[in-house]
């Protein structure tokens, strides 16, 4: 057990670090003792749960959905938030406008800090200035990178997308893991959650590096600027991919990391990283391994098609954006077999109230700029043509059919790498359940497929009887 004491005891060297830090900013509960604390009640809940309803039935399946993607299936557990078709998205019961309105914001700034929102979606609960402030402190201490890290990023080709590189840079700081340390040197179940923790914080604390770094190799000069303790999340963000002088972009930011955290449990890139933690890979592989889903073009990836679409379209209306002719484009688009990026949701019926929040943004800082007018007018036009071309059950524009023109204006214009700021965003939301998944004792996931032949016998048997 002597790599066990060790783990424990760097872990234990870590938070003597970060209780000093919290000492000086605050008296009151870091994150981690916060959970602890509340861990408890949450396990006691769900056995009760379990042990009194266990076997209700709470769902049924067609075949359909079967060879539909399992749209709509109950079987999945996600605490931070919900998704509703026609309300959109609640964290932990709030709305979009409830998190502007609640949860601490940077000073004279209208946005969320996503610190504060990762502390709501692990808790339930709103953290106090203080407790973000301790919490982004916490962050900035834990960001450097080991070396290894810094130099497989710098090897990688200015060729190979950007959240490829991500997803790589993700995957090597495996080797930072203390929850594989732990369990390979036989750690109790009962701990589990406490070094997905410090890995899931370590990683959070890392991503920034990692996506600045890729940016500043790809499109600049290959220097990033040096993490400022003192600066929230996003304003070191900011700063490292070299917008950090822009009070708007700042706020952008905040606004970016923060409603592209957490959709509930069913998209890929949450799935996927709850999938694969459910073997009890680190939160490193598992969040690699959701970013590889978040760099779909049907996914995450969509971030960037919406900008080369919009930029094709342009360039071919030159400058005549008028309803009729965005209608003919929206025509030609669907007529040559390809999908409008920006447009529908697996579970959304109406406009996505992320896309709703960048929109009021935009008409705030930039009302007159060409590219919002642009996605302006398609807005009018673009749900009457999807419902007359009839295929999507939701003609409304999502979150991805806006962010790319917030950041065009600030001249943050290099679209392939937008979907790394989604990446780093999407770990607000699926890391906190990771933690919680260990703190529950969730099991492997497996669930039962059938072959066609299989499924035909089922089917005709059902139908018999
Ligand atoms: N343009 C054209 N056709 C569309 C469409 C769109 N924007 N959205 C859906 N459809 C089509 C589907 O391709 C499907 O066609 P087939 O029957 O030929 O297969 C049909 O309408 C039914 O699809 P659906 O049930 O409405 O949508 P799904 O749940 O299957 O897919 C999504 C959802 C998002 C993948 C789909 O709407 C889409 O491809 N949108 C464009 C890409 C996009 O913006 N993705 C980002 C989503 C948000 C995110 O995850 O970041």
């Amino acid at each position: 057990m002597s790599a066990l004491r060790t783990v424990t005891r760097t872990a234990s060297r870590k938070s003597t670090l970060y209780n000093a830090i919290r000492a000086y900013s605050t008296k009151e509960s870091t994150l981690k003792e916060r959970f602890a604390e509340l861990l408890p009640e949450k396990q006691a809940q769900v056995k009760e749960l379990k042990a009194k309803y266990g076997k209700t039935v709470i769902g049924e399946v067609l075949l359909e959905q079967a060879y539909g993607g399992m749209r709509g299936i109950k079987g999945l557990v996600w605490e931070g938030s919900v998704l509703d078709p026609l309300e959109g998205i609640r964290f932990r019961g709030r709305t979009i406008p409830d998190i502007q309105k609640e949860l601490p914001k940077a000073e004279g700034g209208e946005q969320p800090l996503p610190e504060a929102l990762f502390w709501l979606l692990l808790t339930g609960e709103v953290p106090t200035a203080a407790q973000t402030k301790a919490f982004s402190e916490e962050l900035a201490a834990r960001s450097k990178l080991p070396k290894h890290v810094e130099e497989i990023i710098d090897r990688s080709p200015a060729t190979l997308h950007p959240m490829a590189q991500f997803s790589i840079a993700v995957t090597a700081l495996e080797s930072e893991s203390q929850f594989a340390k732990a369990y390979a040197a036989g750690v109790n179940k009962k701990e589990y959650w406490k070094y997905t923790y410090e890995d899931s914080i370590e990683l959070l604390a890392k991503l920034p590096v990692i996506a600045a770094r890729i940016y500043r190799n790809v499109f600049k000069d290959g220097k990033v600027a040096s993490v400022d303790t003192s600066l929230d999340y996003s304003a070191n963000f900011a700063n490292m991919l070299g917008y950090g002088s822009n009070p708007e972009f700042l706020e952008l930011m905040r606004l970016y990391l923060s409603i592209h955290s957490d959709h509930e449990g069913g998209n890929v890139s949450a799935h996927t990283t709850h999938l694969v933690g459910s073997a009890l890979s680190s939160p490193f592989l598992s969040l690699a391994a959701g970013l590889n889903g978040l760099a779909g073009p049907l996914h995450g990836r969509a971030n960037q098609e919406v900008l080369e679409w919009l930029k094709a379209m342009q360039s071919e209306l030159k400058g005549d954006i008028s309803k009729e002719n965005i209608e003919k484009y929206l025509w030609n688009t669907l007529n040559s077999g390809r999908v409008v990026p920006g447009y529908g949701h697996a579970v959304l019926r109406k406009t996505d109230p992320r896309y709703t929040a960048q929109r009021e943004f935009a008409l705030k800082h930039m009302p007159d700029y060409d590219l919002f007018k642009l996605v302006s007018n398609i807005y009018e036009v673009a749900p009457k043509v999807l419902t007359e071309h009839g295929k999507t059950k939701n003609p409304w524009p999502n979150v991805d059919s806006h962010s790319g023109v917030l950041l065009q204006y600030y001249g943050f214009t290099e679209e392939s790498f937008y979907t790394v700021l989604f990446g780093v965003s999407r770990a607000f939301g699926v890391l906190p359940q990771l933690i919680i998944d260990r703190g529950l004792g969730m099991p492997i996931e497996r669930p039962k497929s059938f072959s066609t032949e299989k499924y035909k016998q089922l089917v005709e048997s059902i139908n018999k009887a």
